[in-house]
């Protein structure tokens, strides 16, 4: 086995085993990693189209967790950090971030693994105007993420960090973030593979240079625009 799930999926094509093979993802530190794919979503987004026919199981979304459980959080013991290289570090709790203007993107969800789940509708804050609020300084040059699951990490330039489309989602699949999927409060990075979308945000870090989260630790594109990256996945992108 090979990537990022620890498994190998079924029917998944050759094609796609042989190129991550070649990436080096089937590392010791992927194998050794305490890895738990949560199951597979048991509540589904209306699908009218049945294209969630398209996933593994039938269903939508798996849950991934890289630790066996996580605390969950509500909005009397959620906070989420914005500090590092920033003029006025800030701590925000949920119905501050509710009450901030709220964007809302709908796209494919593409997990680098090859799971897809098409248009989904995700709302939230952007990323872009919590910087803005916390006065970026000179001398940054991207954003750490950290997660109240106390292991899972991501990173993001902050040229990145201030695109239109990377929110910190508070709703999914147009309901408040579940716990499974990241709630309260989850990073949507839209134009790249899901695991750029930390789930379970705590921290916003702005450090002087990238540091490579979790999955980038262990062979996959810090850069991971959808269908560009990582040898690419092999489902079609929107
Ligand atoms: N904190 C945390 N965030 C995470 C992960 C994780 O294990 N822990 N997995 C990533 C991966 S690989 C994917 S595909 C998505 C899965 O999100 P979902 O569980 O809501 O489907 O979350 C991403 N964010
Ligand atoms: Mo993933």
């Amino acid at each position: 086995m090979t990537h990022e799930d620890g498994t190998e999926p079924a029917g998944a094509p050759v094609g796609r085993r042989v190129v991550l093979a070649m990436l080096g993802l089937g590392a010791a530190g992927v194998a050794a990693g305490p890895w738990l794919q949560r199951g597979v979503d048991a509540v589904v987004s209306k699908d009218p189209t049945g294209v969630t026919g398209l996933l593994p199981g039938g269903s939508g979304f798996r849950y991934y967790s890289v630790v066996d459980s996580v605390r969950p959080r509500t909005a009397d013991d959620y906070t989420l950090t914005v500090d590092g290289l920033v003029d006025r570090p800030t701590t925000y709790r949920l119905p501050e971030l509710q009450a901030l203007p709220q964007r809302r993107i709908v796209r494919d969800v593409q997990c680098v693994t090859g799971w897809r789940v098409p248009a989904t509708p995700f709302e939230g804050v952007r990323l872009a105007d919590l910087l803005d609020a916390a006065g970026v300084r000179d001398g940054a040059a991207a954003v750490r993420f950290s997660c109240f699951d106390g292991a899972y990490t991501e990173s993001l330039t902050l040229d990145q960090a201030r695109r239109e489309d990377v929110l910190l989602a508070l709703r999914m699949q147009d309901a408040p973030v579940s716990h499974q999927h990241g709630g309260p409060v989850r990073l949507y990075v839209a134009p790249m593979y899901f695991y750029k979308s930390a789930k379970w945000l705590s921290g916003i870090t702005l450090t002087p240079a990238v540091e490579p989260g979790y999955w980038e630790h262990r062979g996959y594109d810090t850069d991971a625009w959808v269908g560009r990256s990582n040898g690419r996945d092999d489902a079609p992108t929107s």
